[in-house]
Formats: structure tokens, sequence, C-alpha cells
């Protein structure tokens, strides 16, 4: 990972705040209006998956109402990682310069997002991290802490990312950081998709810069979390950490 030291950073640009959601009407609203407080200058992307419950739609109204607000929709339920994807492609395509991650019901702190922007002049990505000191989570029961502390732990350890939360989802991506990681080949999902694009930084030599939040959890709206979500990111990174050990010793080996 790049320290960042000796490196000038250039102007941040737009900034586009994209927020996946899937059946998240009584939250969409309120976390819509905390951003537009928060960072007025900011614009919003809804990356709506067709919820059945309407947040689409509600989205659509903000979006009447506000020209900082759009609304892309998607035909239907594909995963939190696709809709990044597809947000950050919208967002480069319409001249963002930064494009930021944030769930819809509230964990990530719209009022913490310009401690982020800020650190970003300094940086290629910024994690919001609640395991270094200084962050910390609200209203989790154990057994959460529990998986992102140990996922946090054996992605950093598996695949030697110097990273305290390669989990989190609370983000902010220069566009360059974006297009220079191998975006399009990330198929990877839930908490997977957080890992992929966090490893993916580091070996692309940029600079990763962990900023303390608070996480709060969900207060209205179901989880989307799942076993499989939790399933699929043990084996993904496993095999991607067996897998760069074996390249790096036949590597070695062929030298
Ligand atoms: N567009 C889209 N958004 C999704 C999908 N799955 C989850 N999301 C959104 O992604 C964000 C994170 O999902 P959550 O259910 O909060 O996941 P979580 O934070 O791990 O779980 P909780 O702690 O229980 O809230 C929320 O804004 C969801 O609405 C999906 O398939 N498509
Ligand atoms: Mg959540």
């Amino acid at each position: 990972m790049n320290d960042g030291g000796q490196r000038t950073f250039g102007p941040l640009g737009r900034v586009l705040v994209i927020i996946p959601t899937y059946n998240e009407a009584e939250n969409i609203r309120p976390i819509v209006a905390r951003v537009r407080s928060a960072v007025p200058e900011a614009h919003i992307l809804i990356a709506d998956d067709n919820s059945p419950d309407g947040t689409g739609k509600i989205g659509d109204e903000l979006a009447s109402g506000d020209e900082s607000v759009r609304v892309l929709h998607r035909q239907g339920k594909e995963g939190l990682g696709a809709a990044y994807l597809a947000g950050f492609r919208w967002g480069i395509e319409n001249g963002y310069g930064v494009l930021v991650e944030m769930d819809a019901d509230g964990s990530h702190q719209p009022e913490e997002l310009p401690r982020l922007l800020t650190a970003l002049k300094s940086a290629d990505v910024v994690l919001g991290s609640r395991w270094i000191p200084g962050g910390r989570v609200v209203n989790w029961p154990k057994y959460r802490e529990f998986i992102s502390r140990g996922g946090s732990t054996y992605s950093r350890l598996l695949l030697d990312v110097p990273i305290r939360d390669v989990t989190g989802g609370y983000r902010a991506f220069r566009k360059e950081t974006l297009l220079g990681l191998g975006m399009d080949e990330v198929a990877s999902q839930g908490y997977c998709f957080q890992v992929d694009l966090a490893w993916r930084a580091v070996k692309a030599g940029f600079h990763v810069v962990e900023v303390p939040i608070t996480f709060v959890e969900r207060e209205r709206g179901d989880s989307k979390m799942s076993q499989n979500i939790v399933f699929e990111a043990f084996w993904r990174v496993g095999a991607w950490g067996v897998g760069s050990r074996v390249n790096r010793i036949s590597g070695r080996r062929h030298n």
C-alpha cells in the first residue's frame, strides 16, 4: 500500500453519494434529508433494485423536488455489489470526481461524511472504520461485532491488507481509484464486495486511509444480511488468500 507521503493529490471534484436500497421505504426520506443538510453540495444517487415496498417511487418523489437527487431504477434484486457498480459507472459517466458508498438505514451517519471527504484530499480512498481508535458501534449485539471483527481479521491475515475494518461499507473513492482498481472484474457481493474493493485498492498501490466512524445499528426496516453473505465472504476470501500465496510461491520459483 502506498503511504501517500510523497504524493500530491488533485482536487476532489463533484461528490456523488450512492445509496443502494432494497425495501428501505421508512429510511430513504430521513437519510436523503440528512445527507442534504450535512453536505449540501453533494449529489445523491439512490440505486434501487425495484423494491417491492415502493422505495423507488419515494425516491422519484424526492428527485422531482430536488435536482441534487437521482434514482437509478434497476430491474430486480441483484445484490449490493451490483447496485454499487452500476452507481459508480453512472457517477463516472456523469462527471463526478468522488463516489461515496453509504447504506440507507442510518448506520453510516451522513454527519460524518465531511470528515471522510477531508481525509480524501490526501488519499485515493477513505474507509470509514469501526475498528481503529475512535471508531465504535452503537446498539450492536455481541455476535454481530464478533462476525465483523472476525471477518476483518480473517481478511487482513489471509490477504495481507493493513486495514482494520475491511468489511465496512462507508467509503469515499476518487474516480481515478475506481477506474484503476479493475472495477469491471468485481463479481462479489455483500461484505465480500467491500473486501474485494479494499484488497484491489491496496494491490494497485493506492493510498488507503481509515477514518474512525460511529456505526449505528439500523432502527427501522429489515436487515438484508444473511448467512449466505457471510458464507460467500468466508470462502471467497479464503480462496483469494490461498491463490495469492500460491502465485507468490510459484513466482519465486520461476525467478
Ligand atoms: N440495490 C440494492 N440494495 C441492497 C441490496 N441488499 C442490500 N441493499 C442495501 O444495502 C444497504 C446495506 O444493507 P443492510 O441490510 O443494511 O445490511 P447490513 O448493514 O449488513 O445489515 P444490518 O446491520 O442488519 O442493517 C442497505 O441500504 C440496503 O437497502 C440489493 O440487493 N440491492
Ligand atoms: Mg445496515
